[in-house]
């Protein structure tokens, strides 16, 4: 073991870059170099990953599980090599040997596992569990293909394979000793044993293998590596006779290949059941058989382990578990049940009654039979055991199995201790409205864990010219404790501190801009307002609403050439589902909106719009950065919490929001003069579904300005378009525009007028950002884990190595 210099770093990736690839390292490829510098990196942190685990095992730690089908944990080179404090060290190194560190880290390919927020929370938390100590892990599918890559043709979108496999995954370790068997379908029946016990007997079943793929998760200059290990399908040697043709293989084969296969066919949900039950029956194996190697009673399962269900889609954990307990371990259904209770926790991501997921009990009988016989039976005892204590109808509407459906949240909230929402509005929606009747019979099981992002990539990563201004001005506390960037308010006045910051943004604006002028062809001015949308692309979002706006600042401006606006660039990411054709109306209209202002001399530049294709977690560490306005304009009680929005609040972006999700806390930690609000509350959007008293037409006919915008989807003046100015036009008018768009759209002007004339006052724009990076700090998902762990999983952070120990060695 040697202490890392620069010297005998140069050596090994000498050595390594010769041994992988026979070339000398002056001679070898950008491909090489990145594959050699991180099997080096995983070698520095494998000591430590061994350690951690073994650390657990010795000590019988208490361990938390992350069930989460989706995780987006992006690029890991810079991460991992800051988390082991070795950039500095590793960036000079390669400097000396003319490479630059930021052209290496673009060869890894984004590990994007996952479609947005949901995905990479999971990642964020991931981050935050190995930083703050806490023996937890992650469990999930390693799919061959992830998000689809987005292209724009004609403004339309295209969408290619993600083949992010292709050159090999450096991070990752197949471990094929603790592969597991997963069996579907078949015909099950319950039978009684020698021992007088009913036990299932099945026949016709398919087993399908497991194997775990492990990436280490390294924590943030502490010296522990937790795991998230991610589940690939194969064919068991002992099956291999059974296939009669490679067609019939091939269905099984590609079971893990593609991220959420489209549902809206047969085929589609019924691989996206089988990766359900696949991932969670592999995962609740292996922590079983891990907890028997401790020699502990069945009771003390909730004492060693907790399982998290991250949204619905590992909801099949609660079945699982009971399965293993009964069926394979005699433990009674009563004992069983109360301890898969103790174990399990759920996160409800949505109040959207369409992302609720139920399941045809025909489909989960025939591909997971021995799961729907004991959701059966939790449902019939749950039915038996408020008989009684609560009103029939309430105990209905409550139960799993309802007609031909089962229902995920309902079997995920009586199957577990704790329910949480992601945002204070959200969970408290979740007990007043959604989730309401659930509250009724168990208020003790509801609480909120606002959301929170992982604070070291998306500021020390992504944008190390601010990391730089507030190391000068208030130390380097906050690098570990994202809660002393408050320091910052000490510097409110500071017209030293005040300007470097402005700088540092104007760096990253430059930056992008230089980026948008190499993929898109467009020249922005870094001295206009970057003003940011970029999230999933969906109705309730509403990127329609800003694009509307957009129209209206281009007609006032047709109007009114000498309109004295500060010139803006408006900035759009976001991927639409494959088979959501009214969103991809949207980006197509977008950018043909992009094409006619872009390109009309008139407008003097005062209007820019781009939409950057494929964005990923990658290009928002571009954005980001570089973002003067945050746009958070989804209709109130729609979005559960957002996370965009704390990872641009960060970078000094100021939020233009309705108060909805996180962004009502973003205010609280603000106050009202650095934010600026708008729209309907979530009360009055209530009030109108109450009243049925919302007509879109009557706004449309009494207000012209309206009028003019909503007009231009349909009359010919946004060329290249056709059904898609129809359908947005549609749903605006003959749809009773669903997400209030022409309510919400005079307040929203109003609100981008106060933008543009804040933005002019640079004095107050720079305090207003600086008071916002300041108070990003509540935001840290490493507060939000720490939280979960309390008070959730009630796990506790190991005793960690000391900085050195942990590091610094080979
Ligand atoms: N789409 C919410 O909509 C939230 C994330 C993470 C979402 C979003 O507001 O920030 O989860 N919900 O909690 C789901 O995925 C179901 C999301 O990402």
């Amino acid at each position: 073991m040697t202490i890392l210099t620069k010297e005998n770093l140069k050596e090994e990736l000498r050595q390594r870059v010769r041994e992988s690839y026979a070339v000398e390292l002056e001679d070898a490829s950008a491909d090489e170099l990145f594959f050699t510098l991180g099997s080096l990196v995983k070698a520095i942190y494998n000591d430590n990953w061994r350690e951690t685990w073994k650390n657990y095992l010795k000590e019988e730690q208490k361990q938390s599980y992350y069930f989460s089908i989706e995780f987006l944990p992006g690029k890991m080179l810079k991460s991992n090599l800051l988390n082991l404090g070795l950039l500095d060290l590793v960036r000079d190194t390669l400097s000396d040997l003319d490479v630059d560190l930021d052209d290496l880290a673009d060869v890894e390919k984004d590990m994007a596992l996952g479609n947005g927020g949901l995905g990479r929370l999971a990642s964020c938390f991931m981050d935050s569990i190995a930083s703050s100590g806490l023996p937890g892990n992650g469990n999930g599918i390693r799919y061959d293909y992830g998000l689809f890559k987005q292209q724009f043709v004609d403004g339309h979108q295209v969408e290619l394979p993600d083949e992010w496999l292709n050159n090999g995954n450096v991070w990752e370790i197949r471990r094929p000793s603790k592969a597991v068997n997963v069996h579907f379908a078949g015909d099950v029946y319950l039978k009684e044993n020698e021992n007088g016990q009913l036990k299932p007997v099945a026949e016709n079943e398919i087993i399908l293998r497991a194997v775990p793929y492990d990436t280490g998760m390294v924590g943030y200059q502490n010296g522990i590596v937790n795991t998230m290990r991610l589940w690939s399908v194969e064919i068991p040697a002992s099956e291999e006779g059974k296939y009669k043709s490679i067609e019939e293989r091939r269905v099984y084969e590609d079971l893990t290949a593609v991220l959420y296969p489209d549902d809206s066919n047969e085929r589609g949900r019924m691989t996206r059941l089988i990766q359900e039950y696949f991932f969670v029956s592999a995962g609740v194996q292996s922590i079983v058989r891990y907890f028997q190697k401790l020699n502990k009673p069945w009771s003390a399962l909730s004492e060693k382990v907790a399982i998290h269900i991250n949204d619905t889609h590992p909801a099949l954990c609660i079945p699982e578990l009971m399965r293993i307990l009964i069926d394979e371990n005699d433990v009674t259904w009563e004992q069983a049940w109360d301890i898969t209770v103790k174990v399990m926790s759920y996160t409800n991501h949505t109040i959207l009654a369409e992302a609720l997921e139920k399941w045809p009990v025909y489909l989960m009988k025939q591909i997971v039979p021995r799961m729907y016989q004991i959701i059966e039976e939790i449902d019939r005892r749950y039915v038996e055991s408020m008989r009684g204590i609560h009103p029939e109808d309430l105990i209905q509407r409550t139960r799993i199995i309802q007609g031909d459906q089962v229902h995920m949240a309902n079997l995920s909230i009586i199957g577990s201790h704790s329910t949480n929402g992601v945002a204070k509005l959200h969970s408290d929606l979740l007990k007043s409205v959604v989730l309401h009747d659930f509250y009724v019979i168990y208020p003790d099981r509801f609480n909120n864990k606002t959301n929170g992002i992982a604070q070291r990539r998306w500021s020390q990563l992504a944008n190390e010219p601010l990391s730089n201004v507030l190391d000068e001005s208030i130390g380097q506390t906050w690098r570990k404790d994202s809660s002393d960037l408050k320091l910052l308010m000490n510097y409110q006045n500071d017209e030293k501190v005040l300007e470097k910051l402005a700088q540092a943004k104007h760096q990253k604006k430059e930056e992008l801009a230089e980026y948008i002028q190499e993929t898109t062809g467009i020249t922005v001015s870094p001295n206009a307002i970057f003003d940011v949308q970029i999230k999933r692309l969906h109705a309730y979002k509403r990127q329609l609403l800003n694009l509307m706006h957009i129209l209206k600042l281009y007609f006032d401006l047709k109007d009114n050439p000498e309109l004295d606006i500060h010139p803006r660039v408006f900035i759009f990411g976001a991927k639409a589902a494959p088979s959501y054709t009214y969103a991809k109306a949207i980006i197509k209209t977008i950018n043909e909106v992009a094409n006619m202002i872009n390109n009309d001399a008139s407008i003097q530049d005062k209007i820019k719009i781009v939409f950057l294709p494929n964005y990923n977690v990658s290009l928002a560490e571009r954005i980001i950065p570089a973002a003067d306005v945050s746009e958070q304009i989804s209709l109130a009680s729609k979005e559960a919490s957002g996370t965009s929005n704390m990872k641009l609040m960060l970078n000094g972006a100021v939020t233009v929001a309705t108060l909805d999700g996180a962004n009502v806390e973003i205010r609280d930690a603000v106050g009202d003069e650095n934010i600026c609000i708008f729209g309907l509350t979530e009360e009055e959007v209530y009030a109108y579904y109450e009243n049925h008293e919302y007509y879109s037409k009557q706004i449309y006919d009494e207000n012209p300005v309206i009028r003019r915008v909503v007009d231009s989807f349909v009359d010919g003046t946004i060329p290249n378009i056709g059904y898609e100015g129809r359908e947005i036009y549609d749903s605006l008018i003959r749809y009773n525009d669903e997400y209030f768009l022409l309510r919400d759209f005079d307040d929203y002007c109003r609100a981008q007028e106060r933008i543009d004339t804040t933005y002019k006052d640079q004095a107050l724009w720079r305090k207003i950002s600086l008071v916002n990076i300041a108070n990003a700090g509540r935001f840290s998902s490493d507060d939000t884990v720490r939280l979960y762990a309390e008070d959730i999983w009630q796990i506790e952070p190991i005793f960690a190595h000391t900085e050195k120990e942990g590091t610094s060695n080979v």
